[in-house]
């Protein structure tokens, strides 16, 4: 592996669209205590589940520890590839590399600084060592050349491309106070368009009410083919969650892309607030210092963190009434991929969904 010192857009490469075709799928097996309730059991099933979806129609990869390798072996299919790997948690999203990728299909990545979503000022858990070494991790597996990004904090959730020079990304992440402080907004925006070859970079406000990351972009709103969104959204005008979806629908709808074209916004609806129940609070285990769940706290649900696979769309399903209706119009929307809902709770529990906890690599010509 290279590590490189130049710049993906200066290299002529820049960062695919989830939708476009990918030569695999990396996901982390999750055992942390804290984040996952009674030893993980209930979600390692879903994290498998996922993998199987997706496996349908790509490479999966499981990175494991060396404690939990026999368990994910045992639970995964053999045609799931279990490589041992530490890491701190299991958001694969966040952790593993951005793919960038050359008009030739030569595949780099970009291994950002991960800080557990705002390091000592607001982040998640500490120490995030692990985690942050296992883009470069992923390069070398891979064999692919990588920049070196880490002067910059980003995390994968938080950004969202439509691979023709359009990127998306939430100021009440991008511009949080843990992430990258002594950076102006223009400063961050111009080095987005570096690393990721994008034009343009749309700033949404806000992204899903109570979202632990600083309201990631990839739990709010997703491209579903360029020019076209589909965000979360409430018609409860009494739920504050309404603002934040109407501030996202105000801006889309007065953007064009990097192509000059008006933003078409499909409202994907939320389903009926989640809440932390007495149980599983229980079941997690508590680290001092850090953040822990309580009884009847409202989770950051939403069918917008979803996953696109080569064959399918892998949506959470949460036991909601609007389970078939998301379904129904991402179903409207991918007419060419198969629908596959995953009963998701357990995934949410630990404060993303299935989006975050994947990582696509784009397919490269070899
Ligand atoms: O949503 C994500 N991308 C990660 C969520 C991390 C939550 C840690 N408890």
């Amino acid at each position: 592996m290279k590590l490189l010192h130049t710049t993906p857009a200066a290299d002529g490469f820049y960062m695919p669209a989830e939708f476009e075709e990918h030569d695999g799928c990396f996901m982390i097996w999750p055992e942390r205590a804290d984040s996952w309730q009674y030893g993980g059991i209930a979600a390692k099933i879903a994290f498998a589940q996922v993998a199987v979806a997706i496996a349908k129609s790509e490479e999966v990869t499981m990175l494991a520890s060396l404690a939990e390798y026999d368990t994910a072996r045992r639970m995964l299919p053999e045609h799931i590839r279990v490589v041992e790997m530490s890491t701190d948690d299991a958001w694969a999203r966040d952790v593993a590399p951005t793919f960038v990728k050359s008009k030739d299909g030569e595949v780099r990545g970009i291994d950002w600084y991960f800080n557990a979503w705002g390091g000592l000022v607001d982040g998640l858990y500490f120490p995030w060592d692990k985690d942050n070494k296992v883009a470069r991790k992923l390069c070398d597996l891979e064999r692919l050349d990588c920049y070196d990004a880490r002067d910059f904090v980003l995390e994968g959730g938080s950004i969202h491309s439509d691979g023709q020079g359009t990127v998306m990304v939430t100021e009440a992440c991008l511009l949080s106070k843990g992430r990258n402080p002594d950076m102006t907004k223009e400063e961050i925006e111009q080095k987005l368009k570096d690393y990721l070859g994008a034009k343009k970079i749309i700033w949404l406000k806000r992204g899903i009410y109570l979202d632990e990351t600083n309201e990631h972009v990839d739990n709010i709103c997703a491209f579903v083919k360029p020019g076209e969104v589909v965000l979360a959204w409430t018609d409860d005008k009494d739920d504050p969650q309404y603002e934040l979806s109407k501030s996202c629908y105000d801006i889309l709808t007065q953007e064009t892309d990097a192509c000059g074209r008006k933003i078409v916004v499909h409202k994907l609806p939320l389903p009926k607030p989640i809440c932390m129940q007495k149980e599983e609070c229980d079941g997690l285990a508590w680290m001092e210092d850090e953040p822990t769940r309580t009884e009847g706290e409202r989770l950051a649900a939403s069918y917008v963190n979803f996953y696109i696979s080569n064959g399918a769309v892998v949506m959470p399903f949460f036991d909601d009434p609007m389970d078939q209706v998301a379904a129904g119009i991402l179903g409207d929307l991918f007419p060419e991929r198969e629908i596959i809902s995953i009963p998701a709770r357990d995934i949410l529990i630990g404060g993303g969904n299935i989006h975050c906890i994947t990582q696509q690599l784009p397919k490269r010509k070899r």
